[in-house]
C-alpha cells in the first residue's frame, strides 16, 4: 500500500472510532449515502442553452452570466462532459433534462409535438450508465414565452400550445421511467408574471390552475412518471407578481397529490427552504428538491458546503425523508469551468448528506427532550470538526473517484485536450 493511502486508511479507523465514541456507526451512514442520488442538471454544461438552435433569448427571468471556454455545443459534446464530471464524483446519479436538450436530427420538431424518440439517445446513455432520468418542460427561450407568459396566457391559442407541451413531456417522461425502470420526475416550472403593479392577481391563477388541470387530466403510472411543480417568490421581470407563488402551488400538489418542488432560490433571502420539509411532508407523500445557492437573489451560484447546504441535508435525514425527497441540482455558471461547477456542487450535496449522516441525531434528540440545551448546543458545535474529511476520503477511495483536489487535474487536462478547442 502507497504511504498515502496507508495515512488515509489510518485516518479513516481513526474517524471511525471518533465517530463511534458519540455513538456513531460510520459504515451505515456510507452504506445509506451510497444509495442517494443527485439529479444532476443538464442545463449547467451549456448555459441553459438547448439544442433547438432557434436564436430565441433564454428569458422567463433567467440570466447565466459569464463567457468560460468550452461550452458544449451539441448533446454529444454535452454527454461527454458529463461523462467526465460523474466519473468525478462518488455514486450512481441521475440526469436532469430539459425539453429544449432535444434531439430532432436537426429537423425543427415544435414544443407541442415533441417524443420520447426525441431524447432517445439520452436514455440510452442513462441506461448504459444504470442512471435514471428526471425530465422538465421548457417554458421560456421561445417565441410563444417571449412576453414572459405561458399557462397562464390570455390568448387561448397559445395557453393551450403550452398545456399540450406540458402533455407532451408528461408522456417523455412515462417513456424515460419506463424505459430506465424508475420514476421519472417530470417537474413544471414557468415564468409568468408581472414586472409592475397588476390589476389582476385572480385571473392568472385561475388560468395557471386550469392549464394545470388539463394538464395532469390523464393519470399516469407513478412508477414510470412522477410531476412536479416549483413555485417561485419573483424573478428578473416579474418582480411584482409570480402567478405559481408558493402558496398557489402548495395548494395545487396538496389537493392534487402532486410532488412540490422546493428550490433553494425562491424564496425570501432569510427563508430558507430547509425549515419547510417537514412542513410540508406532512401533506405531502414527496417532494423534488432544487438545490441552489442564491446570493441576494435567485443567482443560481454553484452549491457549496453552506450552512443552508447542511441544513437541508440535515432536515432530509433526521425526519427520516430519504424515501421521499428527491434532490436534484439547479444553478448555473459559466465564469467558471462548467464541468468542474457540476462536480463541486454534487460532492458538496453528498459532503452534505454525509455530514448529516454523521450526526448523533438520537443523543441529540435526547439532550432535547431533557431540556438539556446547554448540552445540545456544545454538542452541535463540537460535531463540526469531527474528521468527516477522512471519511469522506475513504468514501471516494472505495468508490474509485478522486480523492481530495485531485478530481481537478481531470478537469484541467479534460479544458486542454478538449474544451478549449471548442471555438
Ligand atoms: C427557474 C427555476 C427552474 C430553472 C430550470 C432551468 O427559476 O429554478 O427550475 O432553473 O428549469
Ligand atoms: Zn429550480
Amino acid at each position: 500500500m502507497a504511504e498515502s493511502s496507508k495515512q488515509m486508511e489510518q485516518a479513516f479507523s481513526w474517524a471511525q472510532e471518533r465517530y463511534a465514541a458519540v455513538g456513531v456507526d460510520v459504515d451505515a451512514a456510507l452504506r445509506v449515502l451510497s444509495r442517494v442520488p443527485i439529479s444532476l442538471h443538464c442545463w449547467q454544461g451549456d448555459d441553459v442553452g438547448g439544442f433547438e438552435k432557434s436564436g430565441e433569448e433564454l428569458g422567463g427571468g433567467l440570466a447565466v452570466t459569464g463567457n468560460y471556454l468550452g461550452k458544449a455545443r451539441t448533446a454529444d459534446e454535452l454527454r461527454a462532459d458529463l461523462d467526465l464530471a460523474l466519473s468525478l464524483i462518488p455514486g450512481t446519479h441521475r440526469l436532469n433534462l430539459h425539453a429544449c436538450y432535444a434531439e430532432t436530427g436537426g429537423r425543427r420538431v415544435e414544443r407541442n409535438e415533441l417524443q420520447p424518440a426525441h431524447f432517445q439517445r439520452w436514455i440510452d446513455w442513462a441506461k448504459a450508465k444504470k442512471m435514471g432520468m428526471d425530465f422538465n418542460p421548457t417554458y421560456f427561450a421561445h417565441p410563444k414565452a417571449a412576453d414572459g407568459l405561458t399557462l397562464t396566457h390570455q390568448d387561448e391559442g397559445i395557453r393551450r400550445f403550452w398545456v399540450e407541451h406540458g402533455i407532451a413531456c408528461r408522456k417523455i417522461g412515462a417513456a424515460i421511467g419506463q424505459a430506465l425502470g424508475a420514476p421519472c420526475v417530470t417537474n413544471v416550472w414557468i415564468p409568468d408574471g408581472m414586472k409592475d403593479v397588476t390589476v389582476d392577481r385572480k385571473s392568472p391563477r385561475e388560468r395557471l390552475k386550469r392549464s394545470l388541470d388539463e394538464m395532469f387530466a390523464e393519470p399516469l403510472d407513478p412508477a414510470h412518471n412522477l410531476d412536479a411543480i416549483e413555485a417561485k417568490l419573483f424573478g428578473i421581470g416579474s418582480e411584482t407578481y409570480v402567478a405559481g407563488s408558493h402558496e398557489f402551488y402548495l395548494g395545487y400538489a396538496v389537493q392534487n397529490g402532486k410532488l412540490l418542488c422546493l428550490d433553494a432560490g425562491h424564496f425570501h433571502p432569510t427563508e430558507t427552504i430547509a425549515d419547510k420539509i417537514s412542513a410540508v411532508l406532512l401533506y405531502l407523500d414527496e417532494i423534488l428538491l432544487h438545490v441552489s445557492r442564491g446570493i441576494r437573489w435567485d443567482s443560481d451560484h454553484v452549491v457549496i458546503l453552506s450552512d443552508d447546504l447542511r441544513a437541508i441535508a440535515q432536515e432530509v435525514v433526521r425526519g427520516g425523508y430519504l424515501p421521499r425527497v428527491h434532490i436534484g441540482l439547479d444553478y448555473f455558471d459559466a465564469s467558471i469551468n462548467r464541468v468542474a461547477a457540476w462536480v463541486i456542487g454534487t460532492r458538496a450535496m453528498l459532503q452534505a448528506l454525509l455530514g448529516a449522516l454523521l450526526e448523533p441525531i438520537d443523543r441529540l434528540r435526547q439532550l432535547e427532550q431533557s431540556g438539556d440545551y446547554t448540552a445540545r448546543l456544545a454538542t452541535f458545535e463540537e460535531i463540526k470538526t469531527l474528521p468527516q474529511g477522512a471519511v469522506w476520503d475513504h468514501y471516494c477511495a472505495t468508490a474509485g473517484v478522486p480523492v481530495g483536489l485531485a478530481w481537478l487535474d481531470g478537469v484541467r487536462k479534460y479544458e486542454t485536450d478538449v474544451l478549449a478547442r471548442r471555438r
